[in-house]
This record gives C-alpha cells, sequence and structure tokens, in this order.
C-alpha cells in the first residue's frame, strides 16, 4: 500500500517541477544580438527575445505584457524601441549594446509593443 503513495508523490514532485517558470533566467539566456526583455528586476523570471534589425512593430508575448523590468539589447549596431501601447503612447529607447537590470518604477510593468530597428 505504499508504493502508490511514493508514485503519488512523485509525479505531483514532477508535476511541479514542469509548470514552475524557471527560477534562474537569466542574462545569459539572451541569445547573440537579440533584443531580450524580462518580466523582474536583474533580469530575472519570464523572458521574451526579438532579432534585431526589424522596423515592424508587434506586440510583447502576452506574459510580458505591461511587465518588463529589466532589458539587454545585445544588438551592436540597431537601436530598439518599447511602447506603452501598439506603436504609441510612452516610449522607451533600448540603444544598441546596452542593458539596465532594474527599469524604474516609472517605466517598468508598461511596455506591450516593441521594435528592434531604429530606436524611438
Ligand atoms: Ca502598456
Ligand atoms: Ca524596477
Amino acid at each position: 500500500m505504499r508504493l502508490p503513495v511514493v508514485l503519488g508523490t512523485v509525479m505531483l514532485t514532477v508535476t511541479a517541477a514542469l509548470t514552475v517558470t524557471p527560477a534562474h533566467a537569466a542574462l545569459a539566456d539572451c541569445p547573440n544580438t537579440s533584443m531580450c526583455i524580462w518580466a523582474n528586476n536583474d533580469f530575472g523570471a519570464a523572458l521574451d527575445s526579438r532579432k534585431s534589425g526589424l522596423a515592424v512593430i508587434l506586440p510583447v508575448s502576452t506574459r510580458l505584457d505591461n511587465k518588463m523590468d529589466s532589458w539587454r539589447n545585445d544588438s551592436p549596431s540597431y537601436d530598439s524601441c518599447g511602447y506603452d501601447g501598439h506603436g504609441s503612447g510612452d516610449t522607451q529607447e533600448w540603444k544598441a549594446s546596452s542593458q539596465d537590470n532594474n527599469v524604474s518604477v516609472l517605466n517598468s510593468d508598461e511596455v506591450s509593443s516593441w521594435r528592434t530597428l531604429g530606436g524611438c
């Protein structure tokens, strides 16, 4: 009778491990020459990335909408832009080869769309 209990515990543990967002998302997770945003300070929690050099404005992923609190622009040459709305509203410019591990409370949890060419 102990075996089913043990198996049930193991299955619950595995399920929990598969559904929890990795707590170790980091700066190193940003692909080379891409623009990356994270939901938490210090490049933590959920990550969204986009190839650099794309002028089209697209929404950020649903899990990052109005969540961004740190960013990295790994492109050596292209400035990027984040928008509060869809290509409208308050903007934040992300210069090439730069990053911010702790976006000010005045600008965090705001970005909803972005482009990775031309800055703002
Ligand atoms: Ca917004
Ligand atoms: Ca912050």
